[in-house]
C-alpha cells in the first residue's frame, strides 16, 4: 500500500472507457494507490467497471475501488488522471481530436480541482500535449503539477523494437522518443544505449547491429504503432494503461523517476510556449525538472519542428 506523507494515496481516473478502465486495472495490479476512484458521465458504465475491478481485489495488493457519475468521487485525490474524451478513429490523427477534447477540459478541469485542489494532474487524453497545456492554463496550477503521459508509451514501443532487434532485455535498452506524442515525435538515437554501450556501437555476436535503415524502420513503426492497433481493435489500451500507471506510481511514491512525460518546457525559449515530452524527473511534486539531454543537430531540428506542430494547434484553440 502506497503511503503518502501520512495518509493513504488516492488516484482518481476520469473516464471509464477502455483506457480509463485499463489504467485502473494496471494501478491495482501494481499497488500504486490505496484508493482507485473512477469517474465517468455514464453511471451504468462506471458501475459495471467498478464491480468488475472490485471482484479482483482479492488478487492484488490491498486497495479499494470506488466509482460514480458524480465528480465528488474524486475528492481529495493525490493524482487525477484524465482519460476522458473523443478517441481516434481509423485515419484520424491525434491532433484532429484537439478542439473536441479541449472543450471537454474546459468543463472538467475546474470541477476536478474544486474537489481535489492538491492533486497532480496527469493528462492521458489525446492530443496529450495540447491538452496538457490546456489543463495547465485552465487550472492556473504551477507548471510542475500538470503533466501528460506523453512519449512514455512511445519510448516503451521503441525499446521493445530495439530490444528484439539487438537481442537484449527491453529493460536494458535506454532510449527515448521525444517531442509530440503523435506524428512528429522521433527517437533520440544519438544518446540511446544498451547497458552502457552506445546503441550505434552495440552488437552481439551472431546478431545484426542496428544500422541507419533499421533506425528509420523502427522510428516509423513507433510513430504508426497506434494507427495499426486502432485498425485492428479500435483503440489502444493495455500499454497506455501500464505507461500511465508507471507515471502515477512515480508521483505517488515520490520516486524521482526519469520518464519522458509531457510538461511545459521552460529553458527552451527557441521552442516557444509549448508542452512536449523530454526526459524529466517525476516525483510527488509532479515534474520536478526537465533534463538537459544532449542532442545531435538533426535531433534539435526535429524537436523544434515537433514543437511548431503542437504549438500551431494549441495556439488556434487556447
Ligand atoms: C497510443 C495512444 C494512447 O499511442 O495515443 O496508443
Amino acid at each position: 500500500v502506497a503511503e503518502l506523507s501520512g495518509h493513504l494515496a488516492k488516484v482518481a481516473i476520469v473516464g471509464a472507457g477502455s483506457v480509463g478502465a485499463t489504467l485502473a486495472y494496471a494501478c491495482l495490479i501494481r499497488g500504486v494507490a490505496h484508493t482507485v476512484a473512477l469517474y465517468d458521465i455514464s453511471a451504468s458504465k462506471v458501475e459495471a467497471e467498478v464491480l468488475d475491478l472490485r471482484h479482483g481485489l482479492q488478487f492484488v495488493p490491498r486497495a479499494d475501488v470506488v466509482g460514480s457519475d458524480d465528480v465528488s468521487v474524486c475528492a481529495g485525490a493525490d493524482v487525477i488522471a484524465v482519460t476522458a474524451g473523443a478517441k481516434q478513429r481509423p485515419g484520424q490523427t491525434r491532433l484532429d481530436l484537439a478542439a473536441t477534447n479541449v472543450d471537454l477540459c474546459r468543463q472538467l478541469i475546474p470541477r476536478l480541482l474544486e474537489v481535489a485542489p492538491d492533486a497532480v494532474i496527469v493528462m492521458v487524453t489525446n492530443p496529450v500535449d495540447v491538452l496538457t497545456l490546456a489543463a495547465l492554463q485552465l487550472s492556473a496550477l504551477p507548471p510542475q503539477r500538470v503533466l501528460g503521459t506523453g512519449t512514455v508509451l512511445d519510448s516503451s514501443r521503441l525499446r521493445d523494437l530495439v530490444a528484439r532487434h539487438v537481442g537484449v532485455a527491453v529493460q536494458n535498452v535506454h532510449a527515448f522518443v521525444v517531442g509530440e506524442h503523435g506524428d512528429s515525435e522521433f527517437p533520440l538515437w544519438s544518446s540511446a544505449s544498451v547497458g552502457s554501450v552506445p546503441l550505434r556501437q552495440f552488437s552481439l555476436a551472431g546478431r545484426p547491429a542496428l544500422g541507419p535503415e533499421d533506425e528509420q524502420r523502427i522510428a516509423h513503426e513507433v510513430v504508426t504503432a497506434a494507427e495499426r492497433i486502432i485498425r485492428g481493435k479500435g483503440a489502444t489500451n493495455y500499454a497506455i494503461g501500464l505507461a500511465g500507471a508507471r507515471v502515477i506510481e512515480a508521483i505517488i511514491k515520490d520516486e524521482n523517476r526519469v520518464l519522458p512525460v509531457t510538461s511545459l518546457l521552460s529553458g527552451h525559449d527557441d521552442l516557444g510556449q509549448v508542452c512536449l515530452s523530454l526526459p524529466a524527473v517525476v516525483n510527488r511534486s509532479g515534474v520536478q525538472a526537465v533534463l538537459d539531454v544532449s542532442m545531435s543537430e538533426e535531433e534539435r531540428d526535429l524537436l523544434s519542428r515537433s514543437a511548431a506542430a503542437v504549438r500551431a494547434v494549441a495556439e488556434s484553440l487556447l
